[in-house]
């Protein structure tokens, strides 16, 4: 079963529309995107998944665009059973396994929307990686129950695992 699941997704992630590539072709960014935001909402995530096919790690230093006022790198950290965001300098793209950004884990922050995210809607962000340099994305915007839809595996806010 789970072989499967796994093989619809990378099928899933193959056929994905929107692919960004470094000019030199060692990064590979995949279907970014952000949920909408309700109006009284000043705050924001990107998530994507990145896939690096060079012979060495890369990292995501930044990422920058006129959509929201500070744009932070994000995780998020267990802390007494409950999911916290922490601010992190850097996310590392490791060769081999794809770098996924998604809901209840790693994201890019945008704090202080300059308007509201409303699905369907696309925004320019650019992102600079230590190696590959810039790379200017168009994030998609996603309906509110667009993770349920789109990451069948996720675990969301949930139900995370503690050891
Ligand atoms: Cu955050």
């Amino acid at each position: 079963m789970k072989i499967i699941t796994r093989f619809l997704m990378s099928f899933f992630l193959i056929t994905g529309m929107s692919v960004y590539a470094a000019e030199p072709g060692t990064l590979q960014i995949t279907e970014p995107w952000a949920r909408e935001s309700p109006p009284t909402m000043t705050n924001g995530a990107v998530y994507m998944t990145l896939t690096n096919t060079g012979s060495e790690t890369d990292r995501l230093l930044e990422g920058s665009g006129e959509v929201a006022e500070t744009i932070e790198l994000h995780t998020h950290i267990m802390e007494n059973h409950v999911a916290k965001m922490r601010k992190v300098e850097s996310i590392e793209v490791a060769t081999g396994q794809p770098t996924v950004l998604q809901p209840g884990g790693l994201h890019i922050m945008l704090i202080g929307l300059k308007q509201p995210l409303t699905a369907g809607q696309t925004f320019p962000l650019t992102l600079r990686f230590e190696k590959a340099g810039e790379i200017p994305v168009e994030v998609t915007v996603r309906g509110k129950d667009a993770d349920a839809a789109e990451m069948p595996q996720s675990d969301g806010h949930a139900h995370h695992h503690h050891n």
